[in-house]
């Protein structure tokens, strides 16, 4: 049966009524119900925003960083305690704007984490402004003409280089959502998911019912191994928005590749010779 009472947390939350934070936090909070985890056995990390508030309101372990640097202590901390499963969730100003380059790399890297994108493409916490993911022409306080840069392809970034598992969202599919978390968590690497998610106070173009009118399901005649038309639903957008898991490449993450099924880092005993050892090497 499931008790999803062993994450929730009862106290107030921040954020606006409608927000689509509040069924990013239910989905997250079924996947980890349903996935048989702990509390103590899970790490949740963001960065800073609206989004980023997401680990306040969850009863895990949890690490709220600096903006755009949810990744490296997710990093860090998964290399540190491999036992741990690490759930990185924050927004799209976050991860793809100030974070870009750790969202790269991060890839790159293929450390075993979960990423979610809280994607309301606008700058919520900061009142509005335009983000990398707005779209061309979209009018803010900010950017009163309409915003005349090419936004930013999350899945097709993270399918051209190599990604395992890449997915997409809307956060009113709470039971989708919860799903994709939970095959997430199991591809052995470096997961993103981007979940659409209407910021009803600041962005008042791609509301539910523009998210609605556009979205539809994946079926089974996408084949998620196959490169290319992975990349071609990626750049599908304006008149129709796929949702469901658009690629899959298991391969290799990071902690089996250098760590392997050694005891992790935490468990072991100091040993302030081999460190010596190791400095002299070095310097
Ligand atoms: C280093 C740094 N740069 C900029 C900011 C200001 N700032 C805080 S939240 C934010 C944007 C949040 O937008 P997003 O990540 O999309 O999340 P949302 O609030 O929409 O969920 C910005 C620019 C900051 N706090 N720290
Ligand atoms: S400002 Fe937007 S993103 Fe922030 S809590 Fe309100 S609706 Fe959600």
């Amino acid at each position: 049966m499931e008790n999803s009472n062993a994450f929730r947390y009862e106290g107030e939350k921040a954020w606006c009524p409608g927000c689509g934070d509040f069924a990013i936090l239910s989905s997250v909070e079924k996947a980890l119900t349903r996935a048989g985890k702990k509390p103590e056995e899970v790490l949740t990390v963001s960065g800073i925003g609206q989004a980023a508030k997401l680990p306040h309101y969850l009863k895990t372990n949890g690490f709220n960083g600096l903006h755009g640097r949810a990744l490296p202590p997710a990093f860090g901390a998964k290399t540190a305690n491999h036992r741990l499963t690490v759930i990185v969730t924050s927004g799209d100003g976050d991860v793809y704007g100030e974070g870009g380059n750790h969202f790269i790399h991060a890839i790159r890297r293929n450390t075993e984490m979960t990423l979610i994108v809280h994607n309301n493409q606008v700058y919520g916490l900061t009142k509005g402004q335009a983000s990398p993911t707005s779209d061309k022409g979209m009018k803010t306080k900010l950017q009163p003409d309409g915003v005349i840069l090419t936004p930013f392809n999350p899945l097709a970034v993270a399918i051209a280089l190599g990604a395992p598992f890449v997915a997409r969202s809307f956060s009113k599919e709470i039971d989708l959502t919860a799903e994709l978390i939970g095959q997430a968590m199991e591809c052995g690497g470096f997961a993103l998911i981007d979940v659409l998610q209407p910021c009803v106070s600041f962005n008042k173009v791609n509301t539910y019912q523009w998210y609605q009118q556009r979205a539809y399901r994946l079926g089974p005649e996408h084949d998620p191994a196959d490169r290319m038309k992975a990349l071609a639903k990626a750049f599908e957008w304006d008149e129709k928005i796929p949702l469901g898991v658009i690629y899959k490449n298991p391969r290799p993450g990071y902690v089996a590749t250098v760590i392997g099924d050694a005891k992790p880092l935490v468990e072991r005993d100091v040993d302030m010779e081999k460190i010596k050892g190791l400095m002299a090497r070095l310097y």
